[in-house]
């Protein structure tokens, strides 16, 4: 049994947090995790609010576990997604790939817990002083949109930074990975590529296999000529992409290029036009298994790691 500060704040059994994917963390994942010990997430994305809302409602119909929104803030929707969390009394919000600022203090007065994902230091520091009930501290190893500094380098920086639970996320596909999250401060992790292949995800099983296959080598990072570098497996979208970009192509057109193809992986299961959103934590997964038998395993494997390092500490210091 492990219990820290942020299965104390969430009132979970395990720190383990689902990551919110667009297209992917639908209530049947959501309500997976929640019901296996961890916090599952609905993913908002770009989805506008009448889908969000009924993602909310399957959620509280599947399950009395706490549960959360994460709410993308570049969404042209994310107003009216953060209002309809208010509205509904989401307990956990988190938001990503902006400033949550503003938003924090009306989603508290509704008795939500509010946790951005940050991907600096001083950032977190300052999304504190605003409220931020706890912070999760994505490192450039993720999935998806991505910040600058490694999970390595940039968990300990921010728990030196904050009073409030830190999540690590970043390349952590088992429980070595949580292990590793508790030794640098963390209080739990977050994993969104391990739950891509979960049975309950709706994810094509095409984008399950690819990560099922793919070694830590097999991702890397598009979108950094516009400023919105995102990490997936390397296919033949992410090389025509690449190439788009040596080539200095309009910011336009790489918008262009990129836009929809997460929904084409996600749920055409189109290999090679789709973008297989994925963490360099895609090595550690060799099967799609149960969302509650994927938390028990981390559970175990954690514990497992925990006694090991025990071990390796002698009493007299010799
Ligand atoms: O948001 C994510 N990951 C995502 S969102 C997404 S959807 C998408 N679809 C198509 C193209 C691109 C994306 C896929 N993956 N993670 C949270 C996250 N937030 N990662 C990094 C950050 C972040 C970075 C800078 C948060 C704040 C920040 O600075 C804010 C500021 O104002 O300086």
């Amino acid at each position: 049994m492990i219990k820290t500060a942020l299965t104390e704040l969430l009132g979970i059994r395990y720190p383990v947090v689902q990551g919110g994917m667009a297209w992917v963390a639908t209530w049947e994942l959501v309500t997976a995790v929640s019901e296996g010990g961890g916090l599952g997430i609905i993913g908002a994305g770009n989805a506008p609010t009448d889908w969000v809302a009924e993602q909310i409602a399957q959620v509280k119909a599947h399950t009395e576990a706490p549960y959360g929104l994460n709410v993308p803030l570049f969404s042209p929707w994310a107003d009216e997604v953060i209002a309809l969390a208010i509205k509904e009394r989401v307990p956990v919000v988190t938001t990503g790939a902006g400033n949550p600022a503003p938003y924090i203090e009306p989603l508290k007065a509704a008795g939500a817990t509010v946790i951005p994902v940050v991907a600096a230091a001083a950032f977190a520091r300052r999304l504190v002083r605003a409220g931020a009930d706890a912070v999760i501290a994505e490192g450039l190893d993720s999935g998806g949109h991505i910040g600058a500094v490694t999970t390595m380098g940039l968990v300990p920086a921010v728990v030196d930074a904050v009073d409030v639970p830190v999540i690590a996320a970043g390349a952590i596909g088992d429980g070595r990975g949580l292990a590793a999250a508790l030794a640098m401060g963390a209080d739990g992790v977050q994993m969104g590529t391990r739950f891509i292949c979960a049975d309950e995800c709706i994810a094509h099983d095409n984008y399950k296999q690819a990560i099922v296959k793919a070694s830590e080598r097999s991702t890397m990072v598009t979108g950094n000529s516009i400023g919105h570098p995102v990490r997936c497996i390397r296919n033949p979208m992410a090389r025509d992409f690449a190439e788009l970009e040596k080539r200095g192509v309009s910011e336009e057109e790489v918008i262009e290029f990129g836009t929809g193809r997460l929904r084409l992986a996600a749920t055409e299961g189109d290999t090679t036009h789709g973008s297989l959103m994925a963490g360099q934590g895609a090595a550690l997964i060799h099967e799609v298994l149960p969302a509650a038998e994927i938390i028990a395993r981390v559970m175990s494997e954690a514990e497992a790691s925990l006694a090991r390092l025990a071990t390796l500490t002698t009493a007299d210091g010799g």
